[in-house]
């Protein structure tokens, strides 16, 4: 680290490090996240801290001295919160993800408000924000990660101890009439004010903050215009913003163009038949609509039977949260309907879905991205979705289609050259398919390359730049070594 130069400090639930177990012993694996991968260059220049939990509750395992080899390598320190077993199901399966998840994602009926995962939240906070505390002095600019941690502030301020300190939201804001079910509205909008700065995904989010906050706190007045305000509350200032996140576009872009990955793309184009390929890519989540999806492709084969045998579907779905009763159940549900509608449909030499449940190889993914004539990313509701964005940088060809859900984040940037559609909708998708099918091709590269532009210009690095100018004035053109860097503006 240059001297003078004022440290990162990111905070997430996990590390961007996975301890894996492999044939009895324990390794240490990077995350491949575009989030590691945007603000790993910039710890790693600036000089940086990284606090999270390892993703291991066994109190045997000696977990600082697996990480110190990842730290010494990747530049910048670690620090792990240890969590217990049932710490973990308090905070992270409970409040975290049978709460906060299934509430901002407007599906409040899967909501549990149990008191108990709200007090686990607060115990698990306070413990993060102690080793904050311990691990930073007030020089650091602290940046916390999404809605596991949305008290890191209130506690540190409460410990008495003075931090710059920023949020950012990853997931949606809900409006009011869906926050205010939260039996712990209050004092999540209070602790939320104690940041510096406050950043969701797109303006609307921010919109359903702010509407939120007047309503609990009457005394809430705004000020100024654009992509960040500031806010105040009795004798305290802050301010938000919106942030819209994005992907490394030249990881991707390069990575579709490379031979092995070209080689990849036709070999799954020529298992396809050369058949058009419609392709899905989700973590395995009741908030990506992936049962609907597949509806929505059973309508389309019924109502243009000209299509059949002429596409295929392909659904990635990326295993998640396995052990969790919910997600087991969507599970069964995907594989019936996937089972349904190929026994409607198929016929010697032709299935049309095809479905995969497992976690891709970069390299393949993008093989899977490049060989794809249309994407089909319908979540019910999504903060940005990342694999829109991939899609398009990964998109060689230059001339794919992406029909997308109009309740993706992403919509609000790339609603003038994607195929909007309402994911509850399955009528609408398959219309909107079967237009995207019979699409010319000069009008699917104009549309492609005014997609591309985008996504190139409003990377992953303008994303942490915009955050950074917001949160301590500083842009990361302030760090000329930062040569990894290098980014497009618009
Ligand atoms: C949350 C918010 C927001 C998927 N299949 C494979 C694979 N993936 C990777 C994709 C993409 C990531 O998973 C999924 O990112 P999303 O953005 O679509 O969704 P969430 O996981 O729900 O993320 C979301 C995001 O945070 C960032 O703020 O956009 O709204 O919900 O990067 O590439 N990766 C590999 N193999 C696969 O088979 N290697």
């Amino acid at each position: 680290m240059t001297s003078g130069q004022q440290r990162l400090v990111v905070v997430s639930n996990r590390l961007p490090a996975a301890l894996k177990q492999e044939n009895g012993e324990w390794t240490v694996k990077a995350g491949a996240g575009g989030l590691v991968t945007a603000l790993a260059p910039v710890l790693k220049n600036r000089g940086g801290v990284w606090i999270g939990w390892s993703g291991s509750s066994d109190p045997t395992l000696d977990v600082d001295s697996l990480l110190s080899d990842f730290s010494s390598k990747a530049g910048y320190d670690l620090y792990t919160v240890p969590l217990t077993k049932e710490e973990v199901d308090g905070y992270y399966f409970g409040f975290s993800n049978e709460i906060i998840w299934p509430l901002f994602h407007d599906l409040q009926t899967r909501c549990r408000f149990h008191p108990k995962y709200w007090r686990m939240y607060l115990d698990v906070n306070f413990k993060f924000a102690e080793i904050v505390a311990r691990r930073t002095t007030p020089d650091d600019y602290i940046w916390i990660q999404d809605y596991h941690l949305m008290h890191q502030a209130f506690f540190l301020k409460s410990m008495g101890v003075k931090r710059q300190i920023g949020f950012f939201l990853h997931i949606p804001f809900p409006p009011p009439d869906i926050f205010m079910k939260l039996p712990w509205r209050w004092k999540v909008i209070q602790a939320l004010t104690e940041f510096d700065l406050v950043g969701f995904q797109t303006m609307q989010d921010r919109r359903n903050f702010l509407e939120c906050l007047r309503r609990l706190m009457p005394e809430a007045k705004s000020e100024g215009r654009g992509p960040v305000i500031t806010v105040k509350v009795g004798n305290r200032e802050f301010r938000l913003g919106a942030f819209p996140i994005s992907i490394d576009f030249n990881q991707f872009s390069e990575m579709a163009q490379r031979e092995e990955v070209g080689q990849m793309s036709f070999r799954i184009k020529e298992a396809l038949r050369h058949r058009k390929i419609i392709l899905g890519v989700d973590r395995l989540d009741y908030t990506k609509g992936i049962p609907e999806r597949i509806r929505s492709i059973q309508t389309l084969l019924r109502r243009y039977p000209d299509l059949k045998g002429r596409v295929n579907f392909v659904q990635i779905a990326v295993p998640s949260r396995e052990e969790v009763d919910e997600y087991k159940e969507l599970r069964t549900e995907i594989e019936q309907l996937v089972g349904r509608v190929n026994g409607e449909f198929s016929f010697p030499g032709w299935v049309p879905v095809h479905y995969h449940y497992k976690s891709f190889p970069h390299e393949e993914l993008v093989a899977y991205y490049s060989a794809a004539d249309i994407a089909l990313v319908t979540p019910l509701r999504d903060g940005m979705n990342l694999v829109a964005k991939e899609y398009c940088a990964a998109n060689a060809s230059g001339d794919g289609v992406l029909v997308l859900s109009e309740f993706a984040g992403a919509a609000a940037q790339m609603q003038k050259y994607a195929y909007l559609v309402n994911p509850y909708d399955m009528e609408g998708i398959a219309k909107a398919l079967h237009r995207a099918f019979h699409w010319d091709k000069e009008e699917r590269s104009r549309h492609m390359t005014a997609l591309r532009d985008q996504v190139r210009t409003n990377n992953i690095y303008w994303w942490v730049d915009s955050f950074l100018r917001a949160g301590i004035a500083k842009s990361l053109d302030d760090f000329p070594e930062v040569e990894t860097l290098k980014f497009e503006r618009g």
